[in-house]
């Protein structure tokens, strides 16, 4: 028989509870989140239109949705949003760090969603929201995933699966991550052997934040085992470019001041990578007055970097020069031990790229020349061989989320904007079980959502000028291969 999770048995199976409305750390909290939620509004246009343009025609009436995406006060509107257009909606993070308790407790108070969500998880605890996130106190399933990374979209592929082959169920995984989640499964399966067939046969279809999710999503498509049908909203325009350009354009420098209060004017700060990421970082950091320095092997990428003005340098050369150091490459091993060891004294270096492995750390963490001294919370400097230290920012993870908040709210509001219309597309359109980006015409419809609040006005083609340029007036003005 197996224990309840306690402080003294922090792995022990959490069994599903299907009459808890919400688990949260502190509801408490709620006022701050609704305070922040409302402020976030006039930082949310998209999603305030979409409450304005689909509210009244309830276009997700008696639809049930669960979400599997941080819980944070950006995730809070765009719940709001779904509840607006008529969802019933059950919430889990997608990251066991990610949730912002203020936003998880005012979810929970205004009865907006049943969210199961709190910082600092165990992955146990993780999987347990999930499922709870995943089971409406009737035992059904929901009508409509959102996914972020794909979790959700995993634990019922899986569980189908396992429920035809119970072999996997006994499985074992090196990642811990599989483990919970199978060990679910597992319980699950004794309890019903048909569980995640029924909830599957349910399921309309997800929409998927992520690019790691949206690789999930093809492969599912690819091999003939996706359940149901997808869309991908991590390559709409809208979503992309402010992930990419515009969110870490200013969210890199934010991650910087508030982990070590750096002037940047007049440092040399070397960005490897010139991708959307790379990019927005280097402007930023030039817009501050650094010289900015760039690394790259795509000969196009680094041509776009001269043209801009930066200096195209590898980045051994950098390594001496530089002041400090951004990787944003999605790429491994693109700073290692042994140029840390060249860099200058107190060097700063951090990541904005693939999770974690783009700054050696191992090379840090595993040899006994190398001595941690914790600044604070986020905050490393590292005394190297040489007697000269490093300054290691969110431990080479993603600097803008562990040293800031992420992005801008106003960011989030297209991304999230996508994910509404994505939703409403699922809950109305008759699909195929494979995986669709959203059509340009609502990418565009996005762009215009948010242009309003930046008091931007569009010009409209007249007739003649759309039949010259063979396009409608009212778009898709750019065909599906445009570059943008
Ligand atoms: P991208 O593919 O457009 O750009 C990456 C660039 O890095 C490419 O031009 C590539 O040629 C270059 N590159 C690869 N290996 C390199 C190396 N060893 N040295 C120098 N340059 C190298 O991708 P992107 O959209 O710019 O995203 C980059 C990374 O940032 C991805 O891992 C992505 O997941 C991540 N990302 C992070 C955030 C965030 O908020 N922190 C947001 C969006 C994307
Ligand atoms: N956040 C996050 C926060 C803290 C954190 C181990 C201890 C991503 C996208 C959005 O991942 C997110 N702490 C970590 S990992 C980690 C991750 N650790 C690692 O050691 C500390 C995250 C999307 N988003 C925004 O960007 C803004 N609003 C949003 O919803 C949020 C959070």
């Amino acid at each position: 028989m197996s224990l309840a999770q306690t402080k003294e048995n922090p792995t022990a199976f959490l069994p599903t509870d299907l009459s808890m409305p919400y688990k949260v750390a502190d509801l408490d909290l709620a006022d701050f989140g609704n305070k922040e939620m409302q402020l976030s509004e006039n930082e949310m246009p998209g999603l305030m239109a979409v409450r304005k343009k689909y509210g009244p025609g309830k276009p997700l009436q008696g639809m049930k949705v669960t979400g599997s995406l941080h819980m944070t006060i950006q995730t809070a509107m765009l719940i709001e949003t779904l509840k607006t257009l008529g969802a019933d909606i059950r919430w889990a993070s997608c990251n066991i760090f990610s949730t912002q308790d203020h936003a998880a407790a005012a979810i929970a108070k205004n009865g907006s969603a049943a969210v199961f969500a709190w910082k600092g998880e165990t992955l146990e605890q993780y999987w347990w929201c999930t499922e709870q996130a995943l089971t409406w106190p009737d035992g059904s399933g929901p009508d409509l995933i959102i996914d972020d990374g794909g979790d959700a979209t995993l634990m019922v592929h899986y569980g189908v699966k396992a429920e035809k082959d119970t072999g996997l169920l006994d499985q074992d995984f090196d990642s811990r991550d599989m483990q919970c989640m199978v060990e679910r499964l597992r319980a699950c399966h004794r309890n019903n052997p048909r569980h995640w067939h029924k909830i599957a046969d349910q399921i309309r279809g997800v929409s998927e934040e992520t690019t790691t999710g949206v690789h999930r999503l093809y492969q599912l498509a690819t091999s003939g085992e996706l359940l149901f049908p997808a869309i991908n909203v991590n390559d709409s325009v809208t979503k992309s470019k402010f992930d990419n350009l515009y969110g870490c354009r200013e969210s890199l420098a934010d991650g910087i001041k508030r982990a070590t209060d750096v002037m940047i004017a007049g440092k040399i700060v070397v960005v490897c990578g010139y991708g959307d990421v790379g990019k927005g970082c280097a402007h930023s950091m030039r817009g501050f007055g650094a010289r900015v320095l760039i690394t790259e092997i795509d000969p196009i990428c680094a041509l776009q970097a001269a043209m801009e003005g930066f200096e195209v340098t590898t980045v051994e050369e950098a390594t001496r020069v530089g002041d400090i150091f951004v990787t944003a490459t999605g790429c491994i091993d693109v700073i290692t031990g042994a140029h840390m060891e060249q860099m200058k004294d107190e060097a700063i270096i951090c990541n904005i790229g693939h999770f974690d492995n783009e700054i050696e750390m191992t090379y840090l963490e595993n040899n006994s020349d190398c001595r941690r001294i914790p600044i604070k919370p986020q905050v490393d400097k590292w005394v190297l061989k040489s007697g000269k230290s490093v300054v290691v920012l969110a431990e080479g993870r993603l600097v803008n989320l562990g040293c800031a908040t992420g992005h801008a709210s106003f960011v989030m509001s297209n991304s999230f904007t996508n994910q509404c219309l994505a939703q409403i597309k699922l809950a109305t359109d008759t699909l195929e079980n494979r995986v669709y980006t959203l059509p340009k015409e609502l990418d565009e419809e996005v762009a215009r959502l948010h242009l309003e609040r930046l008091g931007a006005r569009l010009s409209r083609l007249t007739d003649r000028q759309a039949e010259y340029m063979d396009v409608s007036v009212d778009g898709p003005f750019k065909p599906e291969n445009y570059r943008y």
